[in-house]
């Protein structure tokens, strides 16, 4: 996660936050007094929304705006109130030396209190949204590695703080392993002041996503709720959240991630009506919802916000949904992808992700991570998006291997590991198809199944390629002759049912497609000089398909930028 450079342009990996360059002026406003009593009798449907099966009928009561930090011991500490912390000068060095300990300003937060105040920025209309009174009981589950002390203190002081006593069932700290030494006992000593808060150690590093499945064996709440070691719950962050699981045990929902700033720890509010999306080769990243459709619907800013994929850290599950799901592939390793397979298994499978704007978390985005990968980093989440691609892409795979992943196909070159359980799970559940998902989940995508197709047209002889009895020649073009119908696929082979083009010494021959072969493809529309050439792929000697004028034949020639007989266009292009 790199922060960008300034405070309202976040970019992690290519993801934007979009966060607004004030801090909110009124910091924390008066928690409103627990309120129990203004309770209805009426089953009203909450946050506005339409598509909630009612499980339960418990009473209705307001959102618990508990926060005993309002009022904190020490109203001028650094970093009160979330406002910006500055180091001194003469510290300078010394925060500049810390900073590699958590890929932040490590030597600010070690100065803010551990159970700082916040602004309360959920949107007005929050304070009086209503909530049932017999909503499940969560476990909070944090994983880490190495984590940096007065962050993690920070994270679990926010929660024991903010959360109604008696929907927090307890907080499990699991420690993937961690090298330094103060998460060992000196921690198990400071937690062991709170009986709801449990630490377990795993003997080996397992990655965040076993480490996830390891805590969430371990919980005893109806709900998991799992968070970032270096986050800030927010006032009345829970309960907006159980509801939701409440209402429909398949919603699994997620706080706003705000942003707590790496360089001066301020908690800053981030921009209304963002959805999580993802963009090819499977990057998560933020996508404000258009004007047109927020009015249309006439949402509310506390309406909750229907996601394509969850950014993956913080949300809460229905425990028994989470197992009936699979939980996790646990063939992933360390960081990275689990949030694209568990958001296309929700979806696919019958669930639903929201993010839930009454519920807000700050969360410390990282300019890199502060601990170690056991294998390479880059190999580790290439080897995680190609399982999840496998598992859940069907043919919208290639779409992903080829935004830079074609190496993935080759199984010398990289082993993803068994998948058969996966696969069966998914069959299991009887999971809806990826087009489903594309259709009904995240039209906007731009997911053409192959870059053009139709007839491929020889500009220098005014006729089309033809795959008939074998052969692969030329003839008069013809749309409504199926065998002069070609695509040219993501992976870039020039395919005619399951045949490909491929070269034979100085002429072409048809061979059966091969994702994983890369002398089947060919390279159409991205060169600047070839523009409508199909050259061979990694060849030194540029190579290109000539028609031959008299005998309809095709060859292989060295490439020339304006022999027309070079030149080949498709009926229809899908993308640039
Ligand atoms: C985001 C998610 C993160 C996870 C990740 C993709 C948010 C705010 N964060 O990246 O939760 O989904 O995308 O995988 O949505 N950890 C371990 N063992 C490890 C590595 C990490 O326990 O081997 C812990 C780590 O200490 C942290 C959590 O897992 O508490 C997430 O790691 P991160 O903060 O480095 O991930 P982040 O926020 O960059
Ligand atoms: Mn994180």
């Amino acid at each position: 996660l790199k922060p960008g450079n300034d405070k309202s342009d976040f970019i992690i990996d290519s993801t934007e936050i979009h966060s607004s360059n004030k801090t909110k002026t009124h910091f924390v406003q008066k928690p409103t007094e627990l309120n129990l009593h203004g309770l209805s009798e009426e089953p009203v449907m909450l946050f506005n929304s339409t598509d909630v099966r009612m499980r339960r009928s418990g009473r209705l009561h307001k959102i618990m705006a508990l926060d005993v930090t309002d009022r904190p011991r020490d109203p001028q500490a650094i970093g009160q109130f979330g406002q910006p912390a500055q180091v001194p000068r003469d510290k300078e060095p010394e925060s500049r030396r810390r900073w590699g300990e958590g890929h932040f300003n490590v030597f600010l937060s070690d100065q803010i209190p551990v159970d700082r105040a916040i602004p309360d920025t959920r949107p007005h209309s929050c304070s009086e949204s209503l909530v049932h009174d017999d909503l499940p009981s969560t476990s909070v589950i944090f994983c880490f590695v190495d984590e940096v002390w007065s962050t993690l203190l920070r994270s679990v002081h926010s929660v024991l703080n903010r959360s109604p006593p008696h929907l927090l069932k307890e907080v499990i700290l699991v420690d993937d392993c961690s090298t330094k030494d103060y998460l060992k006992e000196q921690l198990d000593v400071y937690m062991s002041q709170f009986s709801k808060v449990r630490i377990i150690r795993l003997k080996e590093r397992q990655g965040l996503i076993r480490a996830r499945i390891a805590g969430a064996d371990a919980a005893t709440g109806e709900v998991l709720t799992f968070l970032d070691s270096h986050v800030e719950c927010n006032i009345g962050w829970l309960e907006p959240l159980l509801e939701r699981v409440y209402l429909d045990h398949r919603k699994v929902v997620c706080p706003v991630i705000e942003v707590v700033n790496d360089k001066d720890m301020s908690y800053m509010l981030v921009d209304n009506f963002q959805r999580g999306v993802f963009r090819w080769p499977l990057v998560f990243g933020w996508n404000a919802l258009p004007e047109e459709y927020i009015r249309k619907n006439q949402m509310k800013d506390s309406d909750p916000i229907r996601c394509p994929v969850m950014a993956g850290g913080l949300f809460s599950i229905d425990k028994k949904y989470f197992y009936e799901l699979g939980s996790y592939d646990p063939g992933l390793d360390v960081w990275g992808g689990e949030n694209m397979e568990i958001s296309f298994k929700i979806w696919m499978c019958g669930g639903e992700i929201e993010i839930i704007p009454c519920s807000r978390v700050g969360h410390i985005f990282r300019g890199d991570n502060p601990y170690k990968f056991p294998k390479d980093r880059v190999k580790t989440v290439e080897r995680n998006l190609a399982r999840v691609a496998e598992v859940w892409l069907d043919e919208y795979k290639e779409i992903f291997y080829s935004h830079g992943y074609h190496h993935l196909l080759d199984k010398s070159i990289t082993d993803i590991g068994n998948l058969t359980e996966q696969i069966q799970l998914r069959e299991k559940l009887k999971c809806k198809s990826f087009k489903w998902y594309l259709d009904n989940v995240y039209p906007d995508l731009n997911a053409p199944l192959v870059k053009a197709d139709g007839l491929i047209f020889n500009v220098g002889t005014r006729k089309c390629l033809i795959f008939q009895n074998g052969i692969l020649s030329f003839d008069k073009c013809d749309l409504s002759n199926k065998s002069q119908h070609f695509s040219y696929t993501w992976l870039r082979l020039l395919r005619h049912n399951t045949s490909c083009v491929a070269p034979r010494e100085m002429h072409v021959i048809m061979e059966p497609c091969d994702n994983a072969k890369p002398h089947l493809r060919w390279v159409h529309k991205s060169s600047a000089v070839l523009t409508e050439h199909l050259m061979m792929e990694g060849h030194s000697q540029p190579m290109c398909l000539e028609a031959e004028n008299n005998s309809d034949g095709i060859l292989l020639k060295g490439c020339d930028s304006i022999n027309t007989l070079q030149k080949w266009q498709f009926t229809h292009y899908y993308t640039q």
